[in-house]
């Protein structure tokens, strides 16, 4: 069998065939990870907090490979609340246990935001033997300390998302608030793209942690600006731009965030490779950036920070994750996230850049 080097993964990945050509990546890497599943390859615990379950639906909608492949032959899925068919009864000691045995090596996935009102007990996860109520902080405690590596799946697990909203009563926070930032690797989107997750876990499981961006976000999914590489550029560059939905032009003056938000769902394209957001008309909405959704709504308004054509030379500079804005009103905005502690210091990722 013709294995991928760690190389040709990335090249096929990132380039903007990857759409496609991500099927021909899972050919050697199915076989190559098959290989480690008959060696037993570490299993994946998967467990969720706030969130509304589209993580999973989008996990579920992989095409290539398809979900079959995923559960058989590339993911060892040993728990996940929604596919597994365990009954579990006590299910913190449940996954303590399955935790101790393959203690360092196991991977912990999570889903959604983690509530931290109330001392954590807006969120029970499960009683443990002994009857005592176990709240979902508790428990990622306690893997968090078993295991090297931890996925957050989602904006929610990621940094807050949807769940910690405004007025964000139960207090949401996203993983990196309570685990070790180091173990954490960022998977954003709400939701986000089935080959994000997939191609993550595989990378781990083949090649070991994918190199990360300042935001714990893989670099070979996520370190292209939307906007970047938008087939809707060119109107933009020359000022044509929709005033309202079905307007031949950039959709920025109808709220679109592209120019904020990384991501490569422009060449990867969604739901089978058939389209994305701006593709059906639709403006990006930002859900890949730790902004997201406060400070990325209202989603059909243009947010006033993002300047006309202007700014073409150095679009990639005023992208979230990319260092300081050149913009006046977008550090503003920045700043914003900041002082209000949605997103974490950038200084708590750079020793591993
Ligand atoms: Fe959050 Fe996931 Fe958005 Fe929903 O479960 S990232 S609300 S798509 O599904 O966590
Ligand atoms: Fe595309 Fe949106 Fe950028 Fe316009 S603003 S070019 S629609 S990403």
């Amino acid at each position: 069998m013709k294995h991928l080097s760690r190389r040709q993964f990335i090249k096929l990945c990132t380039a903007s065939a990857a759409a496609l050509g991500i099927s021909q990546v899972w050919v050697p890497a199915i076989g190559k990870a098959y290989q480690n599943a008959a060696q037993g390859s570490p299993p994946v615990l998967w467990i969720q907090g706030s969130a509304c379950n589209g993580c999973s639906s989008s996990l579920l909608n992989s095409v290539h490979p398809n979900m079959k492949e995923v559960l058989h032959e590339i993911i060892n899925l040993s728990y996940h609340p929604g596919i597994s068919t365990v009954t579990v009864r006590h299910l913190p000691d449940y996954l303590l246990d399955r935790a101790q045995q393959n203690r360092g090596r196991f991977i912990l996935v999570v889903e959604g935001a983690i509530p931290t009102a109330g001392q954590g007990n807006f969120h029970i996860i499960g009683q443990d033997s002994q009857g005592k109520k176990i709240t979902l902080i508790e428990l990622l405690k306690k893997l968090g300390e078993l295991t090297e590596t931890i996925v957050a799946v989602g904006s929610c697990a990621s940094f807050g998302g949807i769940s910690a909203a405004e007025p964000n009563d139960a207090e949401c926070v996203g993983l990196e608030r309570l685990i070790e930032v180091s173990k954490v690797i960022n998977i954003p989107g709400c939701p986000p793209h089935p080959d994000w997750i997939v191609g993550t876990l595989a990378h781990l499981l083949l090649f070991g942690r994918p190199e990360l961006d300042d935001y714990g976000r893989p670099r070979v999914f996520f370190q292209g600006l939307i906007h970047n590489n938008c087939p809707r550029r060119q109107y933009f560059d020359n000022s044509i731009f929709a005033r309202k939905f079905g307007e031949e032009g950039c959709l920025l003056q109808v709220g679109c965030k592209g120019p904020l938000a990384h991501g490569d769902c422009p060449t990867r394209l969604w739901n089978g490779a058939s389209s994305w957001c701006v593709n059906a008309n639709a403006p990006c909405i930002g859900c890949t950036d730790p902004s997201f959704p406060d400070l990325t709504m209202p989603f059909y308004k243009r947010m006033p920070e993002i300047q006309g054509p202007g700014i073409t030379s150095t679009a990639d500079a005023i992208g979230i994750g990319v260092g300081a804005a050149t913009a006046a009103g977008l550090a503003v905005h920045l700043a914003g996230n900041y002082f209000s502690g949605r997103i974490g210091k950038k200084n708590s990722r750079e020793d591993e850049a």
